[in-house]
């Protein structure tokens, strides 16, 4: 007994909730027809995985955050399980890499600035200097609140 797994279509993925992927995988099993229903199933539970007519249709389960992972790539195993006695199993790598959005807000160095500064102070006195990042790697402006 053989299951064999092609990668049909892998794609950039969409950095949306609960949204389906853009990539299937099937999985053929040589033996008889009963024996070669299968199932499949994924190994990060950031994705789920649906099957349909054995097809395997890989879908997000979480949102997706290029912003803290590892080299911004989903890296998990795809399993097509077939349904003879006992039952065989083929294996497949998915990489999914993701692409950047502004999602996130820019975070201040330190939360609270405390600054003295004399009354006589003259016009134009630099009171402080604040610092801002951004995770998503954007520019970052600053103004006053109200
Ligand atoms: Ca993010
Ligand atoms: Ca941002
Ligand atoms: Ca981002």
């Amino acid at each position: 007994m053989y299951l064999k797994l092609q990668i049909h279509s892998f794609g950039r993925s969409a950095n949306s909730g609960d949204t389906v992927g853009r990539w299937h995988v099937t999985a053929t099993d040589i033996d008889s027809v009963t024996n070669s229903q299968l199932t499949y199933s994924v190994s990060d539970s950031t994705f789920s995985v649906q099957t349909l007519n054995n097809i395997g249709y890989v879908k997000t389960a979480k949102r997706l955050d290029y912003d803290r992972i590892p080299d911004h790539t989903y890296n998990f195993t795809i399993v097509a399980t077939d349904n003879g006695d006992p039952p065989h199993k083929g294996s497949a790598a998915v990489r999914v890499s993701v692409t950047n959005v502004n999602d996130e807000d820019p975070v201040f160095v330190k939360d609270v600035e405390r600054v003295q500064l004399s009354e006589d102070a003259p016009m134009r006195t630099v009171v402080h200097v604040v610092q801002a990042f951004d995770p998503d790697g954007d520019g970052v402006t600053y103004t006053f609140a109200g």
